[in-house]
């Protein structure tokens, strides 16, 4: 299973590299590389499991942070309806987005930085995303909310951005034109 000791963290240079697309259809590695992540997800987000191998709970998890460099990513979280929502997508993209951005209350985090960063991320409110899923389906969603930002989080993992680069230096809470509705999420992780 991968534990943090598998997160690569800031200041190794996979973080800055743009990840490479994955073969499709996908092979039985990669395959097996986005259910370790998956799993990863899982037990970050057991109680017991996560305190046992100290996990930080996370809700998404991109290749190149277990320093794998490849577009590949999972989410998983729950949407409006409480419903979880368990995403695992080869060489995702925003096809289309809204003008409107948004961001959370609490900030950012992410597993490879372990010191908390303050700002504003601004982030597209709506995206359609086009993906192909763990058996190599294409797959076209539409996504709002925490999934977005979520998404759009595991997105910048593959394009060598950090969620800091998004917040404005000069003014770290500047608030992104135009806005739109602001999320708050309850995190556990502070
Ligand atoms: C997280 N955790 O998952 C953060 C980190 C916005 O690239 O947000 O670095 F456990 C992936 C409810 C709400 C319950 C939030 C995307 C953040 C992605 C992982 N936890 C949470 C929760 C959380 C990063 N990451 C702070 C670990
Ligand atoms: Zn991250």
């Amino acid at each position: 299973m991968l534990t943090m000791d598998d997160i690569i963290r800031e200041g190794h240079p996979t973080l800055r590299k743009t990840a490479e697309p994955v073969d499709l259809p996908p092979s039985q590695e990669d395959q097996n590389t986005l259910n370790d992540m998956m799993q990863f997800l899982v037990h970050s987000q057991d109680p017991e499991t996560a305190e046992k191998y100290s996990l930080r709970p996370g809700v998404g998890l991109a290749a190149p942070q277990i320093n794998v460099s490849k577009r590949m990513l999972v989410m998983r979280t729950t949407d409006q309806n409480d419903e979880i929502i368990e995403y695992a997508f080869f060489n995702p993209k925003i096809i289309s987005h809204s003008a409107e951005t948004t961001y959370l209350d609490s900030g950012e985090g992410c597993l490879s930085v372990d010191r908390n960063v303050e700002g504003i991320v601004p982030r597209y409110a709506r995206i359609k995303i086009e993906a192909y899923d763990a058996d190599g389906n294409k797959v076209v969603k539409r996504l709002r909310g925490f999934l977005s930002i979520v998404f759009q989080h595991e997105l910048d993992h593959l394009n060598g951005i950090m969620f800091y680069d998004r917040i404005e230096g000069d003014d770290p809470y500047k608030k992104p034109l135009p806005p739109g509705e602001i999320i708050k999420v309850n995190n556990d992780d502070g």
